[in-house]
């Protein structure tokens, strides 16, 4: 089989993407070339840096991999692409699996990908006349070509390693902080979340929950320490303890072969004092969990999310008790909040004293539930969903219709530092409204979170996460120096 050549086109220079990174693995195996280039919003010389690479390359196939947020820069980009070469365009990622018929309609795309592209990518690059392959649409004239989805890939240990080279050769500074996936699914279905719609899709196609084996992980990880010598590793399964059965044999192993520390994100369903030893055992410094809203009957009524605060508070008193870092996820805006649930809320992540609050604001995500429950509370309209299927995103910066942004920037700011201020002081702030005085004008965000950081953690510990972090932002603002200059 001819060898053919693939360019990935992402948008984002601080982040890698595993998808890109698993995707060109495989097209690696099968024998093919791929290339990358990354842009970034407002880019001046993109275009131009853009058709270079294209005419250096010269790919057969363009493949661009895009969540809702990208979606417009992508579209942009690929047009650009249309008006000067005539190459074969392939769109794949969370957006196009929500909106596949928005997708499909764009006249610089040729074929999108649904769902998970590994196999399918294959054979598309390997036949791209066949307009039988399962998961991909494309296009005859002016018909739509629409296949049905495959099962879902039962055993993960099929897919070779990711090829995270193609992004450390664009971007070193993201090298030190490796990133890996042992599970692919999550036991949850939250209304607001991609799962919640991933499930539905992949109804009959196999359980949507799958895990790799031990053997797998740590094979990637013992070759990937030896190669790239990484000094942290980000576990971005959805639900890293969700097996302890599982999390037992891989951390008996983590600790022989990588001995690394590490971060996890799980939900607080998922802990309990075995699993914390063990991830403590094994060198954990980080637990991200989704706690989203403080006020029980929003969290299950609205988000179906049926962990009681009481769950979250034992779940936190244990992540803390094994001395390992706490980051809880806050969303505002969700549908039917109230200024006034704020009171009782805050009060409990006061109590909860987590070591840091991170908050966002409600992203009402193509065909995900939310987005007929923000309707029935008029949180969100028909125009405002259509807005956002072609990538005009609703960002909601306001708790409640009422409250001013300054209220709610002042409230954002006021959950970093919760986690380092007494008790008392953060009920005072609280009752006395003081916290919209003192935090609206405050741009020290970072600050609580250092300081928690040297409170929880040995010094050596805190020496490593700061040099890391110092490489990454040296080096995203010598990419940006390259960038300007012009490859
Ligand atoms: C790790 C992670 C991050 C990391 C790394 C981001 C990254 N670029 O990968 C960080 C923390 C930086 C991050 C940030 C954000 N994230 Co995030 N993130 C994830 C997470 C947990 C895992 C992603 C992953 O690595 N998956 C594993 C890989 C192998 O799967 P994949 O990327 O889906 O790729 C497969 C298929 O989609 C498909 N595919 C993908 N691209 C392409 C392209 C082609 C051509 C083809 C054929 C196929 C194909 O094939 C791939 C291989 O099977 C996902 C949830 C999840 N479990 O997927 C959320 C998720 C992707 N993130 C999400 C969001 C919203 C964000 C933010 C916008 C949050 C924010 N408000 O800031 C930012 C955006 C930053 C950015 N531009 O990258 C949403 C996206 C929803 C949406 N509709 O857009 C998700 C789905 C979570 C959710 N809430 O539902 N994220
Ligand atoms: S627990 Fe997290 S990843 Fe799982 S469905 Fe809920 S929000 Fe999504």
């Amino acid at each position: 089989m001819k060898s053919k050549r693939i360019l990935f086109v992402y948008r984002g220079i601080e982040h890698e993407s595993l998808g890109i990174e698993y995707l060109s693995a495989t097209l690696k195996k099968e024998g093919h070339k791929t290339n990358l280039i990354l842009g970034y919003d407002g880019e001046k010389n993109f275009k131009k840096r853009l058709y270079k690479r294209i005419n250096y390359f010269n790919p057969d196939f363009i493949c661009f991999s895009v969540m809702t947020d990208d979606y417009l820069w992508a579209s942009e980009t690929s047009k650009i692409i249309k008006e000067k070469f005539d190459m074969l365009i392939i769109f794949g990622g969370i957006h196009v699996t929500s909106c596949p018929e928005e997708v499909i309609n764009n006249d610089s795309v040729d074929y999108i990908v649904i769902g998970e592209g590994d196999a399918t990518l294959i054979e598309i690059v390997n036949n791209p006349k066949n307009t039988k392959i399962k998961n991909m649409w494309t296009k005859k004239g002016k018909e739509i070509i629409k296949n049905p989805i495959r099962p879902l890939l039962q055993n993960l240990d099929d897919l070779p390693f990711p090829d995270n080279m193609l992004f450390y050769e664009e971007a070193p500074y993201l090298k030190d902080i490796y990133h890996c996936m042992t599970s692919k699914g999550c036991p949850f279905q939250c209304t607001y979340c991609f799962n919640n719609f991933m499930k539905k899709l992949y109804k009959d196609k196999g359980p949507w929950l799958r895990r790799r084996s031990v053997k797998n992980v740590i094979e990637e990880l013992k070759i990937m320490k030896k190669k790239l010598n990484y000094k942290q590793i980000l576990f971005v399964d959805d639900a890293f303890t969700s097996d302890t059965e599982w999390l037992g044999h891989f951390i008996k192993e983590y600790k022989n072969e990588i001995n690394i520390p590490f971060k996890a994100i799980t939900h607080p369903l998922l802990v309990n004092d075995e699993i914390i030893s063990l991830l403590k055992k094994g060198g954990c410094i980080r637990i991200q969990l989704g706690v989203q809203t403080p006020i029980e009957k929003i969290r299950k009524e609205i988000c179906k999310r049926n962990e009681s605060n009481l769950i979250i508070k034992r779940a936190v008193r244990i992540i803390k008790k094994y001395k390992i870092f706490v980051q809880i996820d806050h969303i505002f805006g969700l549908p039917s909040e109230k200024i006034e649930d704020y009171d009782e809320g805050v009060n409990f992540y006061i109590d909860l004293k987590p070591n840091y609050i991170s908050s966002s604001f409600l992203q009402y995500f193509p065909n995900t539930e939310i987005i007929d429950i923000g309707k029935k509370y008029k949180t969100v309209t028909d125009e405002e969903i259509s807005n956002t299927i072609k990538g005009k995103v609703k960002y909601v910066d306001v708790i409640d219709q009422r409250v001013s942004d300054v209220e709610t920037k002042s409230l954002r700011q006021f959950f970093h530092w919760i986690p380092i201020l007494p008790r008392s002081v953060s009920r005072f702030l609280l009752k006395k409204r003081l916290y919209i005085k003192i935090f609206k004008n405050l741009k020290m965000y970072r600050f609580p979170y250092i300081l928690q950081h040297l409170l929880s953690f040995n010094f050596i510990k805190v020496a490593i996460i700061s040099k890391i972090s110092i490489k990454r932002k040296m080096g995203l603002r010598q990419k940006i120096r390259e960038i300007n200059k012009n490859e």
